[in-house]
């Protein structure tokens, strides 16, 4: 045995225990050693069964995804599952945690599986852009029937034991302690005298689908438009349908044959990038994981509008008391009302009960009192965005909230720095930029301001987790990580309307791209007025909008802003009046209006992006690439596919992106174009943003 796996005697059960911390994922020394403990027992005369079960806090969390890549090494999970599945002594798996990916294959590979009620059993492949290759897509429909097989991979949504129990991918749900129960269930199928179940040989709801094959065809429909644009759910079906159609060893040579195709494809390896950036963002250099947090059990929101009401969801659906403070009772009955509809159209689509409507209503106490906010732990001004109305709010903030309290803004461009200075303890101020809607949206922007103390970004980090967010580390600067690089996308967009397009010419080239809508269908999602004031109290101008805005055009509220609304639904219809505005302005700045083909509107608005990005990095601004990436995947989503812009940069190639860049330079398109001094180092290199990561920034 090697020292990741245990092996021990209990009885006439042999028990398996496997300890690969954090998440004993399946790497070779796992499947050697586990190989080599079942050779073992079913060597052992004393032997009757066998029990598997994992220490720390999770049964198999899948394949090591860190050996991606690499040549395989024997034993592979398949022949470790032949062996397992060929034992001619019972093999009980004892589940925990999470039983994922190749994990829950591993499971299915056993005789029987038991599980704790707070398990988690799913197979996630689908969101790393592979699908399940050690033969989840041929046991698990074999168990669950095609429709139910389809949904779980092609989502990679895990169920609940219980859920497992009664859809018979598990046996049994024990209350006690997990390894006793694992024992005691091999020394009780040891002694039945019945062949082995082996979940390979049960045919029957995969030969009941296979009369049904319009399923597929179905699901292929469904999955293309939810899943747009993503290959694996379409593999997926596959698969799963070559259980239907082929014997047991033919289907695992289909899957293998499709698992292989996506493992090498450039969206896998993005979404495996993604996986890892995921991770990474959580990372802060300068502040170890083990850094004293602040204790957060309470929360207070300033201001009951669409921000604030959707950041105090968050806190109520972690289960946090939470006090919202707003200047009138009208306005707080309606921020009020606006969260409980939100909380019951969720009830109504089955998400959550009746009874967590009432639990998280009851979390919520609306206040006019300032003061209310005085013993929350953690306090978040989501106020109109203007400078002196928060820096009055934070004064205020200052002399109320109790000492040690974190006090956070939810401004999404303005100078953190100068909101701290309007305390006295600026170390406890931050920038928590949430995304709306406020309850969606999963990305946080952690922004730190200069003197933010060290223990108050690492417990907004954990903050986030625990809020369902994903953090991102990011310094102060006008727009942050996302809302910055967003200017130069948009400069982009309008310079091409200038130039020759017409709003849905720039939308459908970035909606194909990926993104769920372009530049100019979302600024009419965001209200056109909001910019527009901004633009008159900075003087600044956008002839295009600007005009718009003047015809009352603010957008979907109005009906009409880029595109025409109609009162019942939310699909952009173009208008010949903007058309004729984008041409008049267009040739107030261009002699003449030129074709703009889909590549060069991707380039244009994506290398924006790019180059912004790689400025922001030089600047400090953003501590990696990958971080840029996880922000612009998680709140403008752009298509995780690709891995995001930095990503998608490096698979362009950094030599190629800059060649692209100075060429968009020297056609007199902006010094905007000027080519980040990093882009042209790194391509001087010969390097990657990821391996300016690698290597620490
Ligand atoms: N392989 C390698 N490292 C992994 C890993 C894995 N499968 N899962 C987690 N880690 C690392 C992670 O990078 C982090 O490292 C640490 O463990 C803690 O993770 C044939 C091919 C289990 C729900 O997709 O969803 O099986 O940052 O921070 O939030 O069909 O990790 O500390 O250095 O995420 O508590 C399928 C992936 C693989 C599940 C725990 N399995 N993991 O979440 O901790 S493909 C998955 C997760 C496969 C087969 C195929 C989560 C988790 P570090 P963490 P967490």
């Amino acid at each position: 045995m090697n020292d990741l796996v245990r092996y021990a005697l209990d009885g006439n059960v042999a028990v398996l225990t496997v300890d690969n911390p954090p998440v004993n994922a399946l790497g070779i020394g796992v499947r050697t050693g586990l190989k080599e403990a079942i050779e073992r027992a079913i060597a052992d005369p004393e032997v009757d069964a066998i029990a598997l079960v994992c220490a720390g806090r999770t049964f198999f969390a899948g394949a090591d995804i860190a050996e991606f890549g690499k040549p395989p090494a024997s034993p592979t999970l398949r022949e470790l599952h032949d062996v397992m599945e060929r034992c001619p002594k019972p093999i009980v798996a004892g589940i925990h945690g999470t039983a994922l990916g190749g994990g829950l294959e591993t499971a299915l590979a056993c005789h029987y599986r038991i599980a704790v009620p707070g398990a988690v059993l799913g197979l996630p492949e689908v969101k790393l852009g592979i699908l399940p290759g050690a033969g989840g897509t041929q046991r698990l429909p074999r168990l669950v029937g095609v429709e139910k097989a389809i949904e779980m991979i092609c989502t990679g949504e895990p169920i609940g034991a219980r859920q497992a129990h009664q859809m018979g991918v598990v046996d049994a749900v024990t209350e006690g302690d997990l390894r006793e129960a694992t024992i005691d269930y091999a020394d009780h199928v040891a002694a039945e005298d019945h062949p082995l179940p082996r979940v390979r040989d049960r045919d029957r709801l995969i030969a009941e689908a296979a009369r049904r094959p319009e399923v597929f065809q179905a699901a292929r429909e469904h999955y293309a438009k939810t899943r747009r644009g993503l290959m694996a759910p379409q593999h997926c079906i596959s698969a799963i349908q070559a259980a239907t159609e082929m014997d047991f060893e033919g289907g695992m040579r289909r899957e293998r044959e499709l698992f292989t195709e996506l493992l090498n494809s450039d969206q896998s390896k993005a979404q495996r990038h993604f996986f890892f950036a995921e991770r990474q963002a959580r990372k802060i250099p300068d502040v170890p994981r083990d850094t004293t947090q602040r204790e957060i059990a309470t929360a207070a929101i300033i201001g009951a509008g669409t921000m604030g009401g959707g950041i105090a969801m968050n806190f109520a659906n972690a289960g946090v008391p939470t006090v919202i403070v707003e200047t009138s009772q009208e306005a707080l009955d309606r921020g009020l009302g606006v969260i409980r509809s939100n909380y019951e159209r969720t009830a109504r689509k089955g998400r959550i009960s009746d009874k967590d409507v009432e639990a998280r209503m009851a979390l919520l106490t609306p206040s006019l009192e300032f003061t209310d906010v005085s013993d929350a732990d953690i306090i978040i001004e989501a106020v109109f965005e203007n400078m002196d109305l928060k820096k009055e709010v934070f004064a205020k903030l200052d002399i109320i909230a109790k000492p040690g309290a974190i006090l956070a803004t939810n401004t999404s461009t303005l100078d953190v720095n100068a909101i701290a200075a309007a305390t006295a303890r600026p170390p406890s101020v931050i920038g928590l930029h949430f995304f709306s809607p406020a309850n969606v949206m999963r990305l946080l922007e952690v922004v730190r301001g200069d003197k933010t103390a060290k223990d108050v970004i690492a417990t907004c980090m954990d903050l986030a987790k625990r809020i369902g967010k994903v953090p991102v580390l990011a310094g102060v600067c006008h727009g942050f990580i996302g809302n910055r690089m967003l200017h130069a996308y948009f400069d982009q967009a309008y310079a091409l309307l200038y130039e020759g397009c017409q709003p849905r010419d720039v939308d459908k080239a970035i909606h194909d791209f990926g993104l769920k809508m372009g530049p100019f269908a979302m600024a009419d999602l965001a209200g056109l007025d909001v910019s527009w004031r901004i633009r008159k109290e900075t003087g600044q101008t956008q002839p295009i909008a600007d005009r718009l805005c003047e015809l009352g055009r603010f957008g979907q509220k109005t009906e009409a802003g880029f595109y025409r609304y109609s009162q019942y639904s939310r699909t952009p219809q173009p208008d010949p009046e903007v058309a004729a505005i984008v041409e008049e302005e267009g040739l107030k700045l261009h002699d003449t209006r030129r074709e703009i083909d889909a590549e060069e509107i991707v380039n244009r608005c994506m290398l924006a992006l790019v180059n912004e990005g790689a400025k922001i990095l030089e600047e400090g601004i953003a501590l990696r690439a990958s971080d840029i990436d996880v922000t612009y995947v998680h709140g403008y989503s752009f298509p995780v596919y690709r891995g995001g812009p930095m990503f998608w940069a490096d698979m362009l190639g950094l030599d190629r992106v800059l060649e692209t860049i100075k060429g968009f330079h020297a056609a007199g398109h902006g010094d905007v174009w000027q080519p980040a001094p990093l882009i042209e180092r790194l391509a001087a290199e010969g390097s990657s943003f990821q391996d300016h990561d690698q290597a620490g920034g």
